[in-house]
């Protein structure tokens, strides 16, 4: 009988990591430029120097990411601040779609 040491394979338990969902902040005509970065520094909890960049970017290329998070939090947090908007009487509409 061989007494050699035989190596166990690793086995690799392939435990796939829940993919990460982006907040994506949209463009309009209407919303003013204060108010988007009031709900921005309301919901994400981002600076107000932050928050101004955020809705440039949105304003002048259509649309801007605003963080990633597990899904239920992105999907919670893009209603929290589109239903903000909307009690003001704003369109602004914020959506979210999962990381690549
Ligand atoms: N475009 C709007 C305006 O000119 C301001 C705005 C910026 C609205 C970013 C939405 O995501 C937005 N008043």
């Amino acid at each position: 009988m061989s007494t050699e040491l035989k190596e166990k394979p690793k086995i690799q338990p392939k435990v796939e990591r829940p993919k990460l969902h982006k907040v994506i902040l949209l463009n309009d005509d209407y919303t003013p430029r204060h108010f988007v970065v009031r709900v921005l520094q309301a919901v994400f909890r981002i600076g107000e120097e932050t928050a101004s960049r955020i809705m440039y970017v949105a304003h002048t290329r259509g649309a801007c990411v605003v963080s990633v998070y597990p899904r239920d939090i992105a999907e919670s947090k893009a209603t929290e601040a589109t239903d903000l908007a909307k009690g003001a009487g704003h369109p602004l509409q914020f959506t979210t779609e999962p990381e690549e």
